[in-house]
């Protein structure tokens, strides 16, 4: 018996309970359960109704997202083979619906004849959110239960919505506290008794007066909104059919328009990133991380440094309800700190995302302190303190007085060599890195990074805790720059050539920016500091002389255009503003550098400035896969997407380059290598080539 689905006779009810995990998910086998599970039923004189019934907390997440992109979502029995055998059976089918109801999950309840939920069932129909929209009826049912407004903010959001919330409507027949099977069975045998006969929504005819204006309402908004994602508009449009087209016309077409979105590149991309977030929760070597292994308890954390990281890193921990003791060494600095939390929360609270009372309980969760010993027993320290090799030893020599066994102590860094750092301390098995984005409180990316000799507890320990602090976390190994920052130097490094060849800085950014980039590159730096760039460059010199050739972002920083914080750096700012101008002051330093240099600029197209500035990020992202930096190429695309502003419509650095083609990524590189002049790193990286010789992709 395929145990994907089981059967189940209470008297002369037959229960069908789907058991797939994790989420039952509608792949093939869950299917061909279904439907042979109804038949069995139908076929049996002594069953009068069937109830159709998950686990506790997924009914079902829709179809098996694991199956796109092969040919097993259309292999019969499909989805809408499923619905239509539910929908015609010959005796009352009950959906006993617990937990998630979602996608495909909600329309197969939605074949059924009635419906039971729990009145804290989550029903929706997310599949917008994958760059599609519901292909097995959601769009032609949902509005002929519910009516047309409710069912297309369900649609276009993608949110679900709790049961008890849709009580009331032709969608759900009761919504209980409890107990929704043997509801569902009381129900069902009820039904029979009382020869009622099912309520079809393509039976229900759409007469709602308001509906063409909404959906006109609707048309402009969602067109506006979604940009450059086609699923929301085309939601609306399916929805439009099942006002003006007969019911089975509206299937139809609503098919058609599930497989155009299906092949679009848009969700291709937000597929991607679905698996790719999912697929960097996992450890990259299960095999070192038993999934039993018990894992440190974090139940108080230390932040060193009342910055703006430190005080970013704090906010995340006490929103997530962990306490924080918040280190500086003076009392100023730490005064500063709690003031700009303070500050944020009470932004937060003027918008209506937070009460008073939550306020203050957040305040009151942190410790501040002056006094290293107040770090003694805490089960995490965070330092954020200046990026200087001697500050963190210093202050990791302390700590490893100070800390508790046990304790796990992480750098924040964002550059610096985390195996020196653990080499400070006789516990290097305890020292990871912590790697936060800015605003800390607010950027979802953490880039855990793992020393050559961090534990495997304390790397399981900190997946976990990402969670917690509902950050996105990939795991980078040790190198200058991790994963992001690594890429971002060429990639910024491949802006100033640019720079230097004939471009402004506004059409460089203005390029990207139409590319799908949230803010290019000269934007960006003017928002970070050219003075954080410039101190790194610095010290590289100093490591390496001759490593660091002069730029133009040396001559504005000796200027002091340190960028938005000084009032003028690539761009000029009028006082307060945040807008970027275009300063005649910035060409002028650009152009006699390029004379100094010796270079007659030229004209370059915006086609030229995303190619060579993506294909750097996409290049060096093959050489973190060679160094083994980052597991998986799904992994860097992750980094990219979540911490610095990547177009989810193009699924990331790596999955982009899958688009165009590694092959074309490869000629084009070679292109821009063979120039005279070209930096070394221009070759393309020896993975690339590979994969694009054997016809591969990263992804
Ligand atoms: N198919 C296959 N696996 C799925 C899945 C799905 N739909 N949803 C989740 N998983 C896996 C996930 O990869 C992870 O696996 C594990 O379940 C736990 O997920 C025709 C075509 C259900 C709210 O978009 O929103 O129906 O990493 O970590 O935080 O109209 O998963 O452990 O191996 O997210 O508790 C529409 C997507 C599909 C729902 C649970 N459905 N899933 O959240 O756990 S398209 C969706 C979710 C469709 C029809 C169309 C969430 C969740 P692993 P998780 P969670």
């Amino acid at each position: 018996m395929n145990s994907a689905a089981e059967l189940t006779q209470l008297g002369s009810i037959a229960v069908i309970t789907m058991n797939h995990p994790p989420v039952n998910g509608l792949g093939l086998d869950l299917r061909t359960a279904i439907v042979a599970q109804l038949d069995r039923a139908l076929a049996d004189p002594q069953i009068d109704a069937i109830v159709l019934a998950g686990g506790e907390r997924n009914f079902s997440a829709g179809a098996d997202v694991r199956e796109f992109g092969t040919s097993k979502p259309s292999a019969a029995p499909n989805l809408p083979d499923v619905i239509r055998a539910l929908e015609a059976a010959g005796k009352p089918v009950v959906a006993a619906i617990a937990g998630n109801c979602l996608g495909g999950g909600l329309e197969l309840a939605m074949g059924c004849h009635f419906r039971v939920a729990l009145r804290d069932a989550s029903l929706g129909l997310p599949e917008v959110k994958l760059g599609l929209l519901p292909g097995a009826g959601g769009t032609q049912r949902l509005p002929r239960f519910i009516g047309v407004e409710s069912a297309l903010n369900m649609i276009v959001s993608g949110q679900p919505v709790p049961a008890q919330k849709l009580a009331g409507t032709a969608l759900l027949d009761e919504v209980v506290e409890s107990g929704v099977v043997d509801t569902a069975v009381a129900f069902a045998r009820q039904i029979v008794a009382d020869k009622r006969p099912a309520k079809l929504a393509r039976d229900i005819r759409i007469k709602d007066p308001l509906a063409e204006p909404f959906l006109q309402f609707a048309r402009t908004n969602v067109a506006a909104a979604s940009r450059p994602f086609p699923a929301p508009l085309q939601c609306v449009e399916a929805v439009a059919n099942a006002v003006g087209k007969p019911f089975d016309e509206g299937l139809r077409l609503e098919r058609e328009i599930f497989a155009a979105l299906m092949a679009s590149p848009e969700s291709r991309a937000l597929r991607h990133i679905f698996a790719a977030e999912r697929a960097a929760t996992k450890l990259p070597d299960v095999s070192e991380v038993p999934a039993d292994m018990p894992l440190r308890e974090i139940r108080r954390v230390g932040v060193i440094g009342a910055g703006t990281m430190g005080g970013g890193i704090t906010m995340a921990f006490v929103d997530a309800g962990i306490p924080v003791v918040l280190l500086e060494t003076k009392q100023e600095a730490l005064d500063r700190g709690l003031g700009t939390i303070r500050r944020n929360y009470e932004t937060t609270m003027k918008k209506g995302k937070l009460t008073q009372a939550q306020l203050d309980e957040r305040i009151a969760r942190i410790t501040p302190t002056l006094d290293f010993s107040a770090l003694a027993d805490v089960d995490l320290v965070i330092e954020a303190v200046f990026e200087e090799m001697s500050v963190k030893r210093d202050v990791f020599t302390r700590l490893d007085q100070v800390a508790k066994p046990g304790a796990i102590l992480a750098s924040n860094t964002s550059a610096l060599d985390l195996n020196e750092i653990a080499s400070f301390t006789k516990r290097p098995q305890d020292v990871i890195g912590l790697h936060f984005f800015s605003p800390a409180n607010v950027m979802k990316l953490l880039e855990i990074v793992r020393g050559a000799k961090t534990g495997p507890d304390v790397l399981a320990t900190c997946m976990n805790l990402a969670k917690r602090i509902r950050k996105t976390a990939v795991v980078a190994g040790v190198c200058d720059g991790f994963i992001g920052n690594r890429m971002i130097a060429r990639y910024g490094a491949a802006a100033g050539m640019l720079l230097m060849e004939g471009a402004s800085p506004q059409q460089i950014d203005g390029a990207l920016q139409r590319f799908g980039l949230a803010m290019g590159p000269f934007r960006m730096a003017d928002l970070a500091g050219l003075d954080i760039g410039w101190a790194a460059r610095k010290r590289r010199e100093a490591e390496q002389p001759g490593s660091q050739p002069r730029s133009a972002a040396d001559v504005l920083c000796e200027a002091g255009r340190f960028g938005q914080k000084t009032g003028a750096g690539w761009y000029r700012y009028e006082a307060g503003k945040r807008d970027p101008i275009p300063d005649p002051a910035v060409d002028a330093i650009v152009e006699q550098f390029r004379r100094d240099s010796g270079v007659t600029p030229r004209k370059i197209s915006d086609a030229e400035i995303v190619e060579r500035c993506i294909y750097a990020l996409v290049n060096e992202g093959a050489r973190i896969l060679e160094d083994g930096i980052a597991a998986r190429a799904s992994d860097i695309d992750v980094v990219y997407l979540s911490g610095y502003g990547f177009p989810r419509h193009r699924g990331g650095p790596m999955l982009y380059a899958d688009t165009v083609g590694l092959a074309n990524v490869v000629r084009a590189l070679r292109r821009i290598a063979a120039a005279p002049g070209a930096e070394a790193w221009w070759q393309p990286a020896p993975l690339l080539v590979k994969l694009a010789e054997a016809g591969r992709t990263f992804n």
